[in-house]
């Protein structure tokens, strides 16, 4: 591999998607998927409660303004922009922000604010930086055993301490860097796989099928379901599992379940290593920005 001499050097292939080089960039990654905003979605089920409402759109007005690097020093006290974790605007009576330095300090993982549903391109190429954006705001208290949306319950039970797993967090920022300037095509099933791992994953330990997917941990109601009867199982494959249709809207129908969560990682590094671009990529942490490099 030859290192691309000018760092700024678009890459030459035609239909190369924009994609974020510097961790300052991902400013620019925010393209929010509005489905599920209780303001939008009339079967939300804070749709009709105007408190909440209005609070969930000061927090996301927050996460707007929040920037990697502040401009305007007096910002700072209301943005709480700092390269510190995320979650300091949510004033609950979690310990938000004492959990959320955990990533950083066992894997360096960030966490950073977003208002809601981010894109999966997005989403995904946060992750090449070992950044994870989190949303900050909790579900409707109608609704506490299943939000379709992320919330903060979602990314603390289900996200945060995985993030923490050095070996997990290895692997997510290889699906992030296995995302930039790919294809739609592969973006859809990148976020696939993630979807069937990531977020509603069951493995097998000590014979027992167990849930390590985000959203299981974070929903009760799901993890209940999930380890019953009741859904269908298929083993775990990537090249199946990466063109299996989904929904988001309940309960999943259909889980996939890998023999070890080792075994997990190992498929799903081996995939995402071999999707095909006209570039590659590598990431220098001491800069914390992305290497475009010729192939060879
Ligand atoms: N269904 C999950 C929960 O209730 O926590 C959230 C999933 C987000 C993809
Ligand atoms: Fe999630």
């Amino acid at each position: 591999l030859k290192r691309v001499a000018d760092d700024v050097r678009s890459i030459p292939e035609e239909n190369v998607p924009w994609f974020p080089r510097q961790i300052k960039d991902l400013d620019r990654c925010n393209m929010l998927i509005t489905k599920f905003d209780p303001d939008m979605d009339q079967d939300h089920p804070g749709y009709n409660d105007s408190e909440y409402r209005k609070r969930r759109a000061a927090i996301s007005e927050l996460a707007f303004r929040y920037k990697h690097t502040p401009h305007d020093p007096s910002e700072d006290k209301t943005v709480c922009c700092t390269n510190k974790p995320a979650l300091f605007n949510y004033r609950s009576t979690l310990n938000t922000t004492c959990l959320s330095s955990v990533p950083s300090e066992k894997t360096g993982f960030q966490l950073r604010p977003v208002a809601g549903l981010l894109s999966a391109r997005d989403f995904l190429a946060s992750l090449a930086f070992r950044v994870f954006q989190c949303t900050q705001y909790i579900r409707h208290s109608s609704a506490p055993m299943h939000s379709p949306e992320p919330d903060c319950c979602h990314e603390l039970l289900g996200h945060i301490p995985m993030l923490a797993d050095k070996e997990f967090a290895q692997f997510s920022q290889e699906i992030g860097l296995a995302s930039l300037g790919a294809s739609d095509e592969d973006i859809e099933k990148l976020s696939t796989l993630y979807w069937f791992t990531v977020e509603f994953g069951l493995c097998k330990q000590n014979g027992a099928v167990k849930a390590y997917g985000a959203g299981l941990l974070s929903s009760y109601g799901e993890l209940v379901y999930a380890l019953s009867n009741e859904p269908e199982y298929k083993p775990f494959n990537p090249e199946e599992t990466a063109v299996q249709p989904y929904q988001d809207q309940t309960y999943q129908p259909i889980y996939f379940v890998s023999e070890s969560f080792e075994d997990a990682k190992i498929k799903l590094r081996k995939y995402s290593a071999n999707i095909k671009r006209p570039f590659a990529v590598r990431y220098d942490p001491f800069t914390c920005s992305v290497e475009v490099l010729d192939q060879p």
